[in-house]
């Protein structure tokens, strides 16, 4: 048994070599192209990064939460901003749509959040405390998660900056107004925690996406009350999202100086977003997704946006990394044309 398993392994070892000599060759395919200025005629969005060092705004900072201690659904989200910014280097920095080349601006990254903390509650302070400096030196930010509770900590410290009435539009196929039961903050609790702190305001609050039967009816009835206006994706397809959206608008910007953008991927039709930490079918798409971010980013005065949920375990061929990272190249670019 031993003397078989002895002459097996050179064999072993040469399929591994195999292995990996042929995902080198890809890689080093990839690594040509990736260059920058390997093609003159085009820039590529991984070229605009730039780690940031000190600089201040007005600019776009990214900042990565690798953190998913309160998620609700498959563990595993605190891997996506790596996955996020991997996935950038597929895009150009050229927006067909609106003819406009934004090759020339910055995207500022921050890196991501190290956590040394004993519990979720101080790892949100954590976060509250980082992104109010971030806020304070005049960034606009993309936040890439890590789990949604994530979201509650980050409008905190917009609000704490700000001190301006904020309106919320979450994306999401969860209302996420669940109640903190016995202390246990989780992925489903930020807007509760929100809006029961009066950080935000029912009538200032948004739910794009919601799914049928994904959901309670007690917090139906709770964000109802609140006062919050819900848009389930059936209503999106029967309405349209043009209209859909006029509402938002109107109902977020009617009291509010400025407008946050949370998306969750599970917003998302499971189709487009294998790896998110609950899927859910019968979503939007990616191109409805990136409407709403391009209407919100060119009507409001958006001060920041999460990108929330990805679990690269499960996601395949990297499909819901690079749906994120279209959304993120989407913020970027309806900032830059407004700001142009
Ligand atoms: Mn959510």
């Amino acid at each position: 048994m031993t003397r078989k398993r002895q002459e097996e392994q050179p064999e072993e070892k040469d399929l591994q070599f195999q292995k990996i000599s042929l995902l080198s060759s890809t890689m080093r395919h990839w690594e040509n192209h990736q260059k920058k200025g390997y093609d003159p005629n085009e820039t590529r969005i991984s070229d605009l990064l730039e780690c940031w060092s000190g600089e201040s705004g007005p600019a776009i900072g990214l900042l990565g939460i690798p953190f998913d201690s309160a998620v609700l659904g498959r563990k595993g989200a605190k891997g996506g901003p790596k996955k996020i910014r991997d996935s950038i280097r597929y895009f150009k920095a050229y927006d067909w749509r609106r003819d406009f080349w934004f090759g020339d601006k910055k995207i500022y990254d921050f890196g991501d959040i190290i956590f040394d903390a004993q519990s979720v509650l101080e790892c949100h302070n954590h976060i509250t405390e980082i992104i109010t400096k971030i806020v304070a030196k005049n960034f606009t930010v993309i936040t890439l998660g890590g789990d949604h509770s994530i979201t509650y900590p980050l409008v905190k410290g917009m609000k704490e900056h700000y001190r301006e009435p904020i309106g919320l539009i979450n994306i999401d196929a969860h209302l996420d107004v669940r109640e903190v039961i016995n202390g246990r903050i989780s992925s489903g609790t930020p807007f509760r925690r929100l809006l029961e702190k009066n950080v935000i305001a029912g009538k200032n609050f948004v739910e794009l996406g919601i799914r049928n039967f994904a959901n309670a009816k007690k917090y139906r009835q709770y964000a109802e009350k609140q006062g919050a206006t819900i848009f389930t994706v059936e209503e999106i397809q029967i309405m349209g999202l043009e209209s859909v959206l006029a509402t938002t608008l109107e109902n977020i910007t009617a009291e509010t100086e400025f407008t946050y953008i949370s998306l969750d991927l599970d917003s998302l039709d499971q189709i487009f977003a294998p790896g998110v930490s609950a899927p859910t079918p019968a979503g939007l798409t990616p191109t409805q997704i990136a409407q709403i971010i391009r209407k919100v980013v060119s009507e409001t005065n958006t001060i920041g946006m999460d990108i929330v949920e990805l679990n690269p375990i499960y996601d395949t061929a990297d499909t819901t990394a690079i749906n994120a990272a279209l959304f993120l190249v989407e913020f970027c670019a309806s900032h830059f044309y407004k700001h142009s």
